[in-house]
């Protein structure tokens, strides 16, 4: 006879048991000896924020298609792996709940990001995708306008203003760059005079960062296990996530939905100048009440809806945008000979952007076309992405198969399936001394063939991710960065003054261990 007191643990046993010998994903390869029983293991990995290099060895030891948990598998191929999931359009959620769901804003309203279902999705982005697109930005003359008077009439100046500190022309370069990205991006979204002007005003800048910057490290509860934090806050009044988070969010949420009012007001003047123009926020405010007077909808107030979108994009575009000119001038910093090869290249463009071109901005399409430029961009959004971890997906209900074609692996529906940008990109055969910043390998390809140009730039290429929900925001990024990192080396020489904390976090947004990177700035003096 058992006693009673094993019956349950037998029961559990048993049943963990008889989970797992039903499991197709027990024939993948796993992780960790625990992974196909439990997800308590990928939870603790997540947890100690030992995510990334967790993963880098488990592909590296066991091949492209891994099992972390019993619903939970990780690919790192194209085949069978991106091309399967993200071009295949597995939504970001399984009915029950998405990780996603984290980002949505002002108390639970959706947006694109944050949105699980293709169809719902897919409406909004044609809303959105026209005014994003790469042609369409490289001819506004709204955004050229909002550009040109950010960086001759912002950013040159705080740089040159550096030079006034006890320690002349030393400054945090992070807290700058986010700065202008912020600038740009918000100019873009609510017109110039609505939008945020972090640049002019080290205060706010600083109130803004640490806000923001504040919330970073309460992520894990909330997305990995919503409903216990949730039970725990509302039964037992037990907060995994300290208040200041909720309080932090409200005032970013407030700052956004004044820039909103700004935009509508502009909307509403008979006549604006052409940088005032709120592109973004009139598109989509348009675009949502046209749809609501398609569907007869009663709903009126389409405020909610506009701001928790272009809080989203706000957020989105200047946090990455920032990551990743931090390690494009921290590489520069320490490799000083693509530095000046890289000065030497803006020394070609007409006019300069020195103050005394002011307001004339070069073409964004000469920007766009420097080689080096672009090469020292693209070779940052290879090996500092600034979302460079798993991007989750779930299969379909029908379930799926993954793996290259030499090993498929079935996987049933409603499994947790993703690939990182991080992983993809380390990958020897498309990108040579992976580990190594070498943007010479994106200009050496003007000689390579058609397949390698493919594989290092599209199929390999994740720093946007692919597929219906790939980044929107990529070419206003790219717009942006390569204008920002033009007009800094068009002036000035960097070097490194304090790198402390320069690695990357292990988050999903991956900015710099600290939240202060201080560069060295020196007057260039134009040689050509
Ligand atoms: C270097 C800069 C940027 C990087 C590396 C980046 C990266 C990404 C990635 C990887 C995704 C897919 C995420 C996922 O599925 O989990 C994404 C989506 C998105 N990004 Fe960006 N992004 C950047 C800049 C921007 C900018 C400037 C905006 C401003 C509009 C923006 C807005 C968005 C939005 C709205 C989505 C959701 C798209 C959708 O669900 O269809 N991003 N971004
Ligand atoms: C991820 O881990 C690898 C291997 O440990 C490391 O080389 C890389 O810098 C890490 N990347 C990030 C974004 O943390
Ligand atoms: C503030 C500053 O150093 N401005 C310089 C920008 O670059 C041009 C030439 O490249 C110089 O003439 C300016 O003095």
């Amino acid at each position: 006879m058992i006693p009673l007191l094993f019956l349950p643990p037998l029961l559990l046993l048993a049943h963990i048991l008889y989970t797992y010998l039903t499991n197709p994903l027990r024939r993948i390869p796993a992780a960790h000896p625990l992974a196909p029983f439990t997800a308590l293991w990928i939870l603790s990995i997540r947890w100690r924020s030992i995510e990334n290099a967790t993963l880098k060895a488990a592909h590296d030891k066991l091949g492209p298609v891994v099992c972390l948990s019993p619903s939970e598998v990780s690919v790192n191929c194209v085949k069978g792996g991106i091309r399967e999931v993200y071009m295949g359009g597995f939504e970001k959620g399984n009915g029950r709940w998405g990780w996603y769901e984290f980002f949505e804003n002002y108390k639970g309203v959706p947006n694109m990001f944050s949105t699980s279902a293709n169809k719902i999705h897919s409406t909004r982005k044609r809303m959105l995708s026209n005014i994003y697109s790469k042609s369409v930005l490289a001819s506004s003359p709204a955004l050229l306008a909002q550009t040109s008077s950010i960086i001759y009439g912002r950013f040159l100046p705080a740089l040159s203003s550096t030079f006034s500190h006890a320690e002349p022309g030393v400054l945090n370069v992070y807290a700058l760059l986010s700065g202008a990205t912020m600038d740009i991006v918000t100019g873009y979204i609510f017109g110039l005079a609505s939008g945020s002007n972090l640049l002019s005003d080290p205060k706010q800048l600083d109130w803004f960062l640490d806000l923001y910057n504040s919330r970073r490290s309460f992520t894990f509860w909330p997305q990995e296990l919503p409903v216990l934090t949730s039970i725990l806050q509302s039964w037992f009044r037990y907060r995994l996530v300290p208040s200041f988070v909720d309080t932090a969010n409200a005032e970013i949420e407030k700052w956004t939905e004044n820039m909103c009012n700004g935009a509508a007001a502009v909307l509403r003047q008979p006549k604006t100048r052409i940088e005032d123009t709120p592109v973004v926020y009139q598109q989509l405010s348009l675009a949502l009440l046209k749809e609501a007077k398609k569907i007869g909808s009663e709903k009126t107030d389409l405020i909610p809806s506009i701001a928790s979108e272009v809080l989203d994009h706000l957020a989105a575009g200047f946090d990455t945008s920032g990551i990743t000119l931090v390690y494009v001038v921290h590489e520069l910093s320490t490799h000083l000979d693509i530095q000046a090869r890289l000065q030497a290249e803006l020394l070609t463009l007409s006019p300069p952007i020195i103050p005394s071109s002011a307001p004339t901005l070069p073409d964004p399409k000469v920007i766009d076309a420097l080689p080096l430029l672009h090469a020292v961009v693209w070779e940052t959004l290879r090996l500092h992405s600034a979302i460079p971890g798993p991007q989750p997906r779930f299969t379909p209900a029908q379930g799926c198969h993954l793996g290259p074609e030499e090993q498929t692996y079935f996987v049933p529906g409603g499994v947790r399936v993703s690939a990182s940008a991080g992983l993809l990109h380390a990958n020897e055969d498309v990108y040579e001394r992976a580990e190594e910043w070498r943007p010479e390998r994106w200009l050496e390809l003007e000689k390579a063939e058609e397949e390698k140009k493919r594989d290092m730039e599209s199929r390999w290429f994740w720093a946007f991710g692919s597929g219906g929900r790939m980044c929107v925001g990529s070419h206003l990024a790219v717009y942006q960065m390569k204008y920002i990192v033009a007009a800094l080396y068009s002036n000035y020489t960097t070097t490194i003054f304090d790198d402390t904390g320069i690695e990357q976090s292990d988050s999903y947004t991956a900015p710099p261990k600290s939240d202060v990177i201080m560069i060295q700035l020196a007057k260039h003096v134009k040689t050509g």
